[in-house]
């Protein structure tokens, strides 16, 4: 059969080490990275006439690669490019935990969102279109209770659609930064297409974003290509035009825009406990 490569990409405590146990079958211990190493765990799984390959990888709020488990997992979507990434949001903690999925949104890559700790959402009682969500980001949302095994047989059924391009909620979607920032990522990425060498490796909108925020291996990346030069100057340019426009660093301008995406989504389809249940 086909072989998957699926990567579990989440916050720290959002389950992905339980899913990853369940899927594989394995009694690997959860709980919390040490610190000391930051590695990752594989397993192969046959289903539905595939072989999916997973990895576990360490949890992670962000990409921005200022910590070892940061720089560690962007590097891995990056050089590994896994068929699809499993996105794993905790349920019960969607502010924070979509921020993570904004970035990876911005990677242009194959996601699915697996809505783990669903049990606790339902215990609060909130009122949560997940279905109206998964329409705005383009990517597939199944529910997941992990410790249970809940939601994993048609989360394996709904990697296997995205893999195979079937899906029909899957979409390239860009967040909208506002019109300042997407014109200063628009100029970015004019230069940075201009060496397709450096569009291989990076989707040059990510990269544009990244160079937005001086994001130190986005720079890197850029320092290898011939055309770095303008690229480096025009990434000056506009970030120098958005800290002047919105008098603040560049990389705030970035964050407040993708935590505004996010507000305006939830706000659409998020209720936190409409009604408290009694009992
Ligand atoms: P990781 O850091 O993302 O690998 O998270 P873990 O897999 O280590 O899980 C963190 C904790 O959440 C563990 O105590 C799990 O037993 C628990 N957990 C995992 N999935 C669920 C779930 O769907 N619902 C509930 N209530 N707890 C879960
Ligand atoms: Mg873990
Ligand atoms: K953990």
């Amino acid at each position: 059969g086909k072989n998957i490569h699926i990567a579990l990409v989440g916050n720290p405590n959002s389950g992905k080490t339980t899913l990853f146990n369940f899927a594989s079958g394995s009694k690997e211990h959860v709980g919390n990275y040490s610190g000391v190493t930051v590695d990752s765990k594989q397993a192969k799984v046959n289903q539905n006439g595939y072989q999916f390959e997973i990895t576990d990888l360490p949890g992670t709020y962000s990409l921005t690669a200022y910590s070892p488990e940061e720089l560690f997992v962007r590097k891995y979507i990056m050089s590994e490019r896994p068929d699809v990434v499993v996105n794993v949001v905790d349920a019960s903690n969607l502010e924070r935990n979509l921020y993570l999925t904004s970035q990876l949104i911005d990677m242009d890559i194959k996601v699915v969102i697996a809505l783990n700790m669903y049990d606790e959402l339902e215990q609060k009682g909130a009122n949560f279109n997940y279905k109206e969500l998964s329409k705005m980001l383009g990517i597939p949302i199944i529910p997941t209770v992990g410790s249970k095994g809940i939601g994993v047989t048609e989360l394996f059924d709904k990697i296997i659609n995205v893999y195979e391009d079937l899906d029909p909620i899957v979409r390239h979607i860009h967040i909208n930064y506002g019109n300042s920032v997407e014109e200063s990522i628009s100029n970015i990425q004019r230069e940075i297409k201009k060496d397709p060498k450096l569009c291989a490796k990076a989707s040059p909108r990510f990269l544009s974003v990244k160079l937005l925020e001086s994001d130190e291996s986005a720079r890197f990346m850029v320092k290898e290509s011939d055309h770095h030069f303008e690229i480096k100057k025009t990434a000056k340019e506009e970030i120098q035009k958005l800290e002047k426009e919105f008098s603040e660093v560049c990389e705030t301008v970035i964050t407040d825009a993708k935590y505004g995406f996010i507000d305006g989504a939830l706000k659409e389809t998020y209720t936190e406990n409409p009604i408290k249940r009694r009992r």
